[in-house]
């Protein structure tokens, strides 16, 4: 069950992330028990191509007008104008105004983590620190699955579904991701969730794997094009190591588009899996798998008792020193 909270009572704590690229801010604060913590996410909205179009004089009087920036209530306010250059603050009319704002409540420590600027370190994962330290490590202790199951159960979000085959062993649900405003089909942003259970990541996938992996491959690009109308050969698919979920998903985007937390060091393109695991059924057993630990991830204090992470040996440190002369 979802606890209840009103937007407008959000009292901040402080700033998690202000990203002046994304115009994205994540916020900590709390709803009304200061017990528990709740992030907000503010993201100002992409604009829509729709939104930028204007009408030729002859259409004016028809139909109803639909928002558009270049609307008579739109508010200017000149900064300067310099020549052929001209500087201006506008406020388009409220239906442009919008802003997607993502809330997690109650928020959890881990949440917090995730949510917040930090150091980041790249650790090469080999299949024995995988089965030693990362493996130990997220069964005991990670984001719990309740909304993908919840998904996966129609419980939540089942009119979202856009596509779904509910075959046990390759089947899925096709669906837009949280990230996703809903609005603009240039930032469509889906997730493949697989049915079977038992796929933590792409750790745990092996040759037998491979009818689920190509089937959601070729249905999922039917579907996007078949409801979006998007070339399938514009799309990209790819998995997250680590992902913060380990239940097997894809994300799914347009490559035209840099989809929000698109990071090179996390993605492994469907494409690639699906060939490695042609031409090796046990690759990813066997594979040394690089990916991001986080500065206040316990993880990383686990990996540092191996090898230094956070303080690289000086260049040079293990180059034979000169003997000390004797202070005496
Ligand atoms: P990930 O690779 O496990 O982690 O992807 P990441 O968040 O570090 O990328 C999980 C994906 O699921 C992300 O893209 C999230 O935006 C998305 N997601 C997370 N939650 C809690 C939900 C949810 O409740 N509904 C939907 N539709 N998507 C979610």
């Amino acid at each position: 069950k979802s606890p209840s909270y009103e937007l407008s009572k959000f009292r901040l704590k402080r700033i998690l992330t202000n990203n002046t690229v994304r115009k994205s801010i994540s916020l900590l604060g709390t709803f009304d028990d200061p017990a528990d913590d709740a992030i907000v996410v503010l993201e100002k909205n992409a604009y829509r191509e729709s939104e930028v179009a204007t009408e030729s004089p002859s259409e004016e009087s028809e139909s109803p007008k639909k928002p558009s920036y270049f609307s008579a209530d739109l508010k200017v306010d000149t900064e300067f104008v310099n020549n052929i250059y001209g500087s201006y603050q506008v406020v388009p009319s409220r239906d442009l105004c919008g802003v997607k704002c993502t809330v997690i409540y109650p928020a959890t420590e881990k949440h917090i983590e995730k949510y917040s600027v930090c150091q980041k370190y790249l650790i090469r994962e080999t299949p024995d620190l995988y089965q030693r330290i990362t493996l130990p490590y997220l069964t005991s202790s990670q984001f719990s699955l309740e909304w993908v199951y919840n998904i996966l159960e129609h419980k939540q979000e089942k009119e979202r579904i856009v596509f779904e085959d509910k075959d046990p062993e390759t089947g899925f649900i096709l669906l837009p991701d949280l990230k996703w405003d809903g609005r603009n089909i240039e930032s469509l942003y889906l997730l493949g969730i697989v049915h079977k259970h038992d796929i933590k990541s792409l750790r745990d996938l092996n040759g037998s794997h491979l009818d689920l992996l190509r089937n959601l491959r070729q249905s999922s690009k039917d579907a996007i094009s078949k409801s979006y109308g998007i070339n399938p050969n514009q799309l990209r698919m790819y998995f997250h190591y680590q992902p913060s979920f380990y239940h097997l998903h894809v994300h799914i985007n347009p490559v035209r588009n840099d989809a929000p937390g698109i990071w090179c060091e996390k993605s492994h393109m469907l494409d690639t899996v699906i060939n490695n695991l042609e031409l090796m059924p046990d690759y990813y057993q066997r594979a040394t798998l690089p990916f991001v630990l986080y500065e206040g991830n316990k993880l990383l204090d686990l990996y540092e008792q191996e090898q230094p992470i956070r303080v690289v040996p000086a260049l040079g440190d293990d180059r034979e020193q000169p003997e000390k002369e004797s202070a005496d």
